[in-house]
């Protein structure tokens, strides 16, 4: 059943799997219809420019909020939606460590993203080297800054989960889905962490798949 909520998605963007994870944590899912969406800067798609002038996806059309973007307000919005301060805690350093790992987790998709443009998605004679070689020091930096953090050592099959685990589960998972530089061997308990929360069932009901669709010359 929808409740008149429609999520413009991509089965390969970690931003929208986020966003799918958090409703399936807050027991939302149901009440969505999702739409699968290809986009990129380099393919126009006109009914996800009509909902966001960024042209990006996730999207979600509500019934009261109008088209809301990106992923975080979304997640805020869900997180209200479902009972306030599950994914996002009301207050406290509690909120800001949620926050500021999902701030991170943002990074490491934006970070993944510019090297697939300057490794496999622009034309060759396109790429810059050195810009590949900044993006994938942000990648390695992180997960050794991820790999001091003591809490995430934490068992996470069960129990609440904060949008910062989610949106850092669903970043690593999509780093490894597109064969970004790897974490495993450079980062052991963040990989333990990793392994355990892929084992909740809103993880394992949003799998990736699928391919970038770029337009332009190739
Ligand atoms: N900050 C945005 C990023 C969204 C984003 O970059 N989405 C990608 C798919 S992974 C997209 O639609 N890109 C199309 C474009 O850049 O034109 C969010 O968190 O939702």
């Amino acid at each position: 059943m929808s409740d008149g909520l429609t999520l413009l998605y991509q089965s390969h963007s970690p931003y929208a799997r986020k966003v799918l994870v958090s409703a399936h944590e807050l027991g939302l899912a149901d009440r969505i219809d999702v739409v699968h969406h290809e986009t990129s800067p380099t393919n126009r798609n006109d009914p996800v420019f009509a909902a966001n002038p960024l042209g990006k996806v996730p999207v979600l059309l509500t019934p009261d909020a109008g088209a809301l973007f990106d992923s975080v307000v979304i997640c805020d919005y869900l997180d209200r939606l479902g009972g306030l301060g599950r994914l996002i805690p009301g207050e406290g350093p509690a909120r800001y460590e949620a926050l500021r790992l999902q701030a991170l987790a943002q990074g490491l998709c934006d970070a993944g993203i510019a090297l697939r443009w300057e490794t496999v998605r622009r034309p060759e004679a396109l790429r810059y080297p050195p810009l590949a070689h900044g993006q994938a020091m942000k990648l390695l930096e992180a997960y050794e800054h991820l790999e001091a953090q003591a809490e995430l050592g934490a068992q996470v099959t069960s129990g609440q989960a904060t949008i910062g685990q989610i949106a850092l589960a669903t970043a690593l998972a999509w780093l490894e889905f597109r064969d970004l530089p790897g974490f495993r061997k450079r980062a052991p308990r963040l990989t333990a962490w990793y392994d355990d929360f892929c084992q909740r069932p809103s993880m394992r009901a949003t799998p990736y798949d699928g391919e970038t669709q770029d337009g332009g010359p190739q």
